[in-house]
């Protein structure tokens, strides 16, 4: 009877301390995915200048985002698909995580033209449709979310392939000039918009609006301040890459410089502003609404429809050029290097 109560004893005490030991470590993996946002940024990285700034900004702010991987998408100005590829693998080499984050080829043509091979082996854009949905499945808990600062057209082909992932992403876009009609993103695919937004996915409009104080086109950096703050920031590489425009650099900020000297002028830095809010929600005003729909490049409204969107707009571009700047001069890609 003593050795029964001995072995039984021992044995609820091994079970108490397995238990305590499994609930620490699923509290401490519950801090760790608190701790860093999951997110796939999709780019139409050769575009403009935003794109590479966006992409420093996630990939040098490591303790907040964990970058699962690049998408490119076309659109008109980027030289091609592999063009957009390019320019997204020197940002990478040049912020020194191109060994460590994975890039992808998405689409170069519309979403309408690609959706009837959807389910074919190869289409266009399969490597970043297939990168996305792979992703989305293997998160436990926390949605993954992709930041589309480009066209949405690869979000829209991973839906339409796999909807099972919609319960699982945020969509959190940079485009439209809601309620206005028109914008870049928006119009260098039409046809990818109504998909998303009817697919339920949970889906935000981080608004654009030239010339407008309310949206991201207000988030400007000035020439000056990138010419005083940029030079040789960021890691620096024993080998130096070519940039777009043909010159040499060994550091994600001297590209920043030759970018802005390229254009002459203070830029918006509207895809940034993307990832900021996602960073801090508290640096622009979100609202919910029902729905709208977009026919051509205008929004008609829904007022009935029970399927809602976020909009994103007023945003703190004081907060958030001094966070852009600040995550420039303390680059942190430590989480990276593992
Ligand atoms: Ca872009």
């Amino acid at each position: 009877m003593q050795l029964y109560k001995r072995i039984v004893t021992l044995v609820v005490t091994l079970m108490l301390t397995y238990t305590a030991a499994v609930k620490a470590s699923d509290a401490t993996a519950v801090v760790e995915a608190a701790n860093r946002i999951s997110i796939i940024i999709d780019s139409d990285a050769n575009n403009e200048l935003d794109d590479q700034h966006a992409l420093a900004y996630a990939f040098f702010s490591s303790s907040v985002f964990d970058v699962l991987g690049v998408t490119v998408n076309n659109t008109y100005n980027g030289d091609g698909v592999q063009g957009q590829y390019d320019e997204a693998e020197r940002v990478m080499k040049l912020c020194k995580v191109d060994k460590h984050i994975p890039l992808f080829k998405g689409a170069d043509r519309h979403y309408n033209i690609i959706a009837p091979k959807i389910q074919e082996l190869t289409f266009d854009g399969q490597p970043a449709v297939d990168f996305i949905i792979s992703s989305a499945r293997a998160m436990k808990g926390e949605k993954l979310v992709l930041i589309p600062i480009g066209k949405l057209t690869n979000i829209a082909l991973a839906i339409l392939k796999a909807p099972d992932i919609i319960p699982k992403v945020r969509v959190v876009w940079l485009g439209s000039n809601y309620p206005a009609a028109g914008e870049y993103n928006l119009v260098n695919d039409v046809t990818a918009v109504n998909p998303v937004i009817e697919s339920g996915v949970q889906f935000e409009m981080v608004t654009v609006r030239y010339d407008d104080p309310t949206g991201t086109a207000a988030v400007i950096a000035s020439i000056d301040k990138i010419n005083k703050v940029m030079p040789n920031i960021g890691p620096s590489l024993s080998e130096p890459i070519t940039g777009r425009d043909g010159d040499i650099f060994s550091s994600f900020g001297d590209y920043s410089v030759a970018l802005f000297q390229h254009v002459k002028t203070d830029r918006s830095m509207y895809d940034m502003v993307a990832l900021a809010i996602v960073k801090n929600k508290s640096w622009g005003n979100s609202k919910v609404i029902p729905a709208p729909k977009l026919i051509d490049t205008g929004w008609v409204e829904q007022p009935e429809n029970k399927n809602t969107i976020v909009i994103w707009e007023n945003f703190d571009k004081k907060l958030i050029m001094e966070d852009f700047y600040h995550a420039m001069i303390n680059y942190d890609i430590a989480a990276y290097k593992n």
